[in-house]
Order: C-alpha cells, then sequence, then structure tokens
C-alpha cells in the first residue's frame, strides 16, 4: 500500500518536473532571426570571389564595374592582390582569411600579382 502511495507521488513528481520544464522551455525565444541574406539585384557578375591556393589565383570571370570581389586564400601564409598599374585595388590576405575589395569602376582587364609571391598573377576582366 505505502509501496503504491510512494510510486503515486513519484509518477506526479516527475510529472510537475516535467511541466515545468516544458513551460520555461516554450517561453524563451522565438523563431532564429535568419535572414535570407544577399540582396541579390539581378543582373550578372556583380560579385566574384578569386581563391588563392597553392600559390595561384583562380581565374573568375567578367565582373561588372564596381562589383565586389572576395578574396579567399587557403594557404598558411598572407598574399596580397595588388593591381599591377594604377593602385586600382589592393588587399593583403591573411593565410587562411578572406578579403574583399572593389573592382574599379572602368571596365579593362586589370593585371594584378602578390606583392610578396613574384610569381604569382592573375588577371581581373571588367566589363
Ligand atoms: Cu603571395
Amino acid at each position: 500500500m505505502s509501496r503504491r502511495l510512494g510510486t503515486l507521488v513519484a509518477t506526479v513528481a516527475l510529472g510537475l518536473a516535467t511541466l515545468a520544464a516544458c513551460s520555461s522551455g516554450s517561453g524563451g525565444s522565438e523563431g532564429s532571426a535568419s535572414s535570407g541574406s544577399s540582396a541579390s539585384s539581378g543582373s550578372s557578375a556583380h560579385r566574384a570571389t578569386v581563391t588563392i591556393s597553392g600559390y595561384e589565383y583562380s581565374s573568375t570571370p567578367t565582373v561588372a564595374p564596381g562589383s565586389t570581389v572576395t578574396v579567399v586564400n587557403k594557404d598558411q601564409v598572407a598574399h596580397t592582390v595588388t593591381a599591377d598599374a594604377g593602385g586600382a585595388f589592393d588587399v593583403v590576405v591573411p593565410g587562411g582569411g578572406s578579403k574583399t575589395f572593389t573592382a574599379p569602376s572602368k571596365r579593362g582587364s586589370y593585371a594584378y600579382h602578390c606583392t610578396y609571391h613574384s610569381n604569382m598573377h592573375g588577371t581581373l576582366e571588367v566589363g
């Protein structure tokens, strides 16, 4: 008899505990504020990514003038993306990091290099 009562009390206590856990849990933050990010503004390549890996630049598609270009450096060492002429752009990208720069507003073919490694060359086509 007392054994059954004990079980009953335990069950009720467990129930209450569960209820408490429930009510405190549901009161928390509702919904994650995950915005759909990227405000895509339609047309072609307004942004591009240059990936540096093994001391080489990946080729990039032609980007629109003023595009945002992201440089992802997968090497352990820092590299730069430096325009060969005119100082059109010049960013230092730490090893394992990334940086962005704005493509020139004038159309053209912009050769660039890494100031640290003279054998590294690439070209950014703006058109
Ligand atoms: Cu480099």
